[in-house]
């Protein structure tokens, strides 16, 4: 076997490595995690206000609105769908803004605390600027004109009506004679939690309602009917911590209506883990009036269950997710059954994790409609309760006209049970028992999440748009292969939203304008659910995007449309696979181009270069390098230069060895161009193997990892007998290639190789990959037949960078 012909093969192959991982679907799946880290774009954020940072302006794509005078303290969000307009809140101010395409218009309303407040505030012993200012929690539509809002004001809670007019209009006006009494509407305190929720005109809230944040409450205020509570007992609340309250009807029958609150509470049925916290999924009936001569004004139906997310852990302990950091109700047509999306946090000393759990609304009415949690006394164990249940059953409506018209109507033994049972026995386990997504040591916290429900040419998706704590949004879908429990996480995007790494404290999506709302104390911003023609301009790169929102037309990667009548609509979001969509695609030329996962290898004490050009010259470049586990900035100095090309290293260490990233970032988001693996080949290695070279030794390669040496001839069947006089020449050959395969990578490269070449029913498949290969081959002949040792391909002069 002609020896130069071997290297022939491996230079094809390696020059095409990367196109095989793109190609071959196991292989896909295989380095699922990889194929997702390329597909991070920039976000196209919309231009829309004024008081933006100074390079944010300088395109159209991105904006953040941080408030007239730039200091927002963004604390409350209400984007109205229906008028096209944006109501924020903040520190002493509420603004509105338009956002048609062609407006760009806000108003403000200046909204301090009432005269006196603020210094009775401060003789208090509270901040001035963090804690005695109106700090606006609620912001709510309440009837066809006006807006509740309800802001802390100095540690004395007020409300007031907001006027915003009707749709088309731009007003925003307040009363400010006409502000009332905030208590039990909003917390005093600023940093307490809190949930709210419109049912008619009754407000629903979950909070503290003193002055020292210690009365935990569930109350229902506003409207006809008088104030409704729960009781002061530990046994129904035990230091919550709400985050999310929603109404959702149990059918088409308004007396069956339920209001839910998601929260965290010390769990009492924990036993002897003192301090333990459980999420909970509380619920009262609306029409709960209470008893009539026990629990007056007092909830009589409010029942609770516990919210379990956890991941099976060794030794058959589950690891829980007990922290509940945010819920989106992802509503659908049937306003019954939205689908409960949860994040939740596990943070110790040994672990910090994040989770997101789905569970279904017909899970947490069984859990609701089943055995109560019961403990016969101090010295008993928690259990399911046996014993009769007294008629009718609490957390069970009341209806008028049955006998049991009203909640006054029920029997004291109905109260007294509902007083001692709030907790159900079963919690409530997310779908298919597992997370949808997992993430584990992340060097950020996972705070916010919406969900949006698209519908691509396989079925539907739920993208899930991620907040943090560092001013970033991921785009994530989970995949579920076959009928396996598995699921597999993309990250579609990683949107940089703001510059500076604050906390994401709000989202919302507009399916009207297609656009994601994040709000962070530094600001709202306004960010494209989705930027198709990033993906590039081919349509194997649409495809390996991987994005529902994407589809490849014929010609451009562009929004996936489910009823448009387009002849080539090629999108595979389960399996990113390009072979079977783009078959009769156009796939050369730019599809190489979107390769950038790759292997470099350099030599031990000579120069390397990693090479990463951003696709726009005002972006600038950062590199990271990833060891083990650990990602860190890649530290520049005389020995180690970042350039206009890339990262150059003047000298290499075998220290260097890692995975390096280079990000671009422009205009404050960062996108990853590339993921380069720099393998150091160690002097001695490539010595021997010259001497070997030099001895005739030529078609043996040293396998560093095993210290023996192998021999490989790629696709036997295909190589062609040829003479072996060309040792000579071939030592050129041997020093390049060992600079870019490496001894330790040889039986992937082989692996890989024999998988593309070697293989009838690839082969058959991959006609125009053959081409090339057959070309390849052409000019090994044609090379050989030369006398001199000229080189047909030069490797990168690594050379040219020595010093
Ligand atoms: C932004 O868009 C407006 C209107 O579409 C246009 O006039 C302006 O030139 C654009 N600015 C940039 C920097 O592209
Ligand atoms: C909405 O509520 C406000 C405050 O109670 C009231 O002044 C206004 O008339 C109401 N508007 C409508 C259309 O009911
Ligand atoms: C395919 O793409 C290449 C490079 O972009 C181009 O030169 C060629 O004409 C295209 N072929 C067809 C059939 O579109
Ligand atoms: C690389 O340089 C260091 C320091 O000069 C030396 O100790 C080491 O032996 C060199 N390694 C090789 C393979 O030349
Ligand atoms: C493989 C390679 O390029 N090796 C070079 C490394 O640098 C030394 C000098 O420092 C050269 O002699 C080698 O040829």
């Amino acid at each position: 076997m002609n020896y130069c012909l071997v290297l022939l093969h491996l230079i094809t192959c390696f020059f095409t490595f990367s196109v095989v991982l793109l190609w071959e679907h196991p292989l896909l799946r295989r380095i699922g995690v990889l194929t997702a880290k390329w597909v991070s774009f920039v976000p196209l954020l919309m231009l829309f206000f004024s008081s933006l940072p100074a390079d944010l302006l300088s395109t159209n794509r991105s904006s953040i609105f941080s408030g007239h005078h730039g200091q927002l303290s963004l604390t409350a969000v209400f984007l109205d769908e229906y008028r096209d307009r944006l109501f924020l809140g903040g520190k002493d101010i509420l603004y509105s803004l338009m956002l048609g395409p062609a407006s760009s218009e806000s108003k403000e309303i200046y909204w301090p605390p009432l005269p006196g407040n603020r210094e009775d505030c401060i003789q208090t012993g509270k901040e001035p600027q963090t804690e005695c200012a109106n700090f606006v929690r609620l912001l709510q539509p309440y009837n066809r004109t006006h807006l509740l809002a309800c802001g802390t004001g100095a540690f004395q809670p007020m409300c007031a009506f907001i006027y915003v007019g009707h749709r088309g209009e731009h007003v925003f006006t307040m009363d400010p004679t006409n502000v009332e009494n905030g208590r039990g509407k909003v917390p005093h305190d600023p940093s307490l939690p809190f949930a709210s929720t419109f049912s008619g005109d009754e407000l629903y809230t979950g909070l503290t309602a003193d002055f020292l944040g210690r009365d935990s409450v569930i109350l229902r205020s506003m409207g006809g009917r008088s104030t409704m509570r729960t009781e002061t007992d530990q046994k129904l609340l035990h230091d919550p911590k709400f985050i999310a309250a929603h109404l959702i009807p149990d059918n088409d029958d308004r007396d069956n209506d339920k209001v839910y609150f998601f929260f965290t509470e010390k769990a009492t049925e924990a036993g002897d883990r003192e301090g333990a916290i459980h999420t909970r999924v509380g619920r009262v009936c609306a029409n709960d009036v209470g008893g009539q001569r026990v629990l007056v004004n007092k909830w009589s139906t409010f029942i609770k269950a516990r919210l379990v997310c956890s991941v099976p852990g060794p030794h058959g302990i589950d690891t829980h997710f007990n922290q509940l950091e945010d819920i989106f109700l992802l509503r659908t047509k049937d306003e019954r059954n939205p689908d409960v999306y949860a994040i939740f946090s596990s943070i110790s000393n040994v672990f910090q994790g994040f989770a997101v759990c789905v569970y279904r609304m017909a899970d947490i009415r069984e859990a609701f409609n089943g055995p109560f949690a019961h403990k016969e006394g101090p010295d008993y164990q928690w259990g399911a309760y046996e014993g009769r249940v007294p008629y009718p059953r609490p957390g069970v409506v009341s209806k008028p006209g049955r006998e049991f018209g009203s909640t006054k109507d029920f029997p004291d033994s109905v109260l007294q049970f509902a007083r001692s049972h709030p907790l159900m026995w079963r919690p409530v386990y997310p779908a298919l028992r597992q997370p949808v997504l997992v993430k584990a040591n992340i060097p950020y916290k996972l705070k916010q999440i919406v969900v949006d429900r698209v519908e691509a040419e396989d079925g539907l998706y739920d993208v899930m748009f991620i907040g943090t704590d560092v001013g970033t949004v991921l785009k994530v879908i989970a995949l579920h292969s076959g009928n396996s429990l598995e699921t597999e996480e993309v990250t579609l995007e990683e949107l940089q939203v703001f510059k500076v790494p604050t906390p994401i404290t709000s989202m919302d999506i507009s399916v009207k304008r297609q656009a994601l709302y994040v709000g962070s104390p530094a600001g709202v911003a306004q960010v494209k659910l989705h930027r198709c023609e990033t993906y590039g301009k081919a349509c194997a790169e649409c495809c390996l995007a991987r994005d529902p929102y994407c589809a490849w037309d014929g010609s451009l990667c562009a929004r996936y449309t489910p009823n448009s009548k387009r002849r080539y609509r090629r999108q595979d979001i389960r399996h990113g696979n390009p072979v079977l969509q783009c078959v009769d695609q156009n796939l050369s030329g730019k599809y190489l181009d979107v390769t950038e996962d790759r292997v470099v290898y350099g030599t031990e004490n000579n120069s390397s270069f990693l090479e990463c050009v951003p696709r726009s010259p005002q972006a600038t470049v950062s590199w990271l390098v990833q060891r083990d586990d650990r990602k860190e900035e890649v530290k520049l100095d005389e020995r180690v230069m970042s350039t206009e090309q890339g990262l150059l290293f003047r000298r290499l260490f075998r220290q260097d060895e890692g995975v390096y990233i280079c990000h671009s970032r422009e205009h404050g988001f960062t996108q990853t161009l590339a993921r380069l693996t720099l393998e150091v080949l160690q002097g001695e290695t490539v010595d021997e193997l010259m001497a070997r070279d030099t001895a005739g030794l030529s078609d043996t390669f040293k396998d560093r990892s095993t210290g023996s040496y192998r021999a490989w001839m790629p696709c036997s069947a295909y190589s062609r007998g040829g003479s072996s006089s060309q040792i000579g020449q071939s030592r050129t050959w041997f020093k390049d290639i060992m600079q870019l395969i490496g001894p330790s990578n040889l039986p992937h490269v082989e692996e890989y190789c024999e998988r593309m070449w070697c293989n009838d029913k690839l082969r058959r498949k991959h006609k125009s990959m053959l081409e090339k290969y057959r070309q390849a081959q052409e000019s090994a002949r044609k090379a050989r037949s030369k006398s001199s040792g000229e080189r047909n391909r030069t490797p990168r002069d690594l050379s040219a960078w020595e010093e």
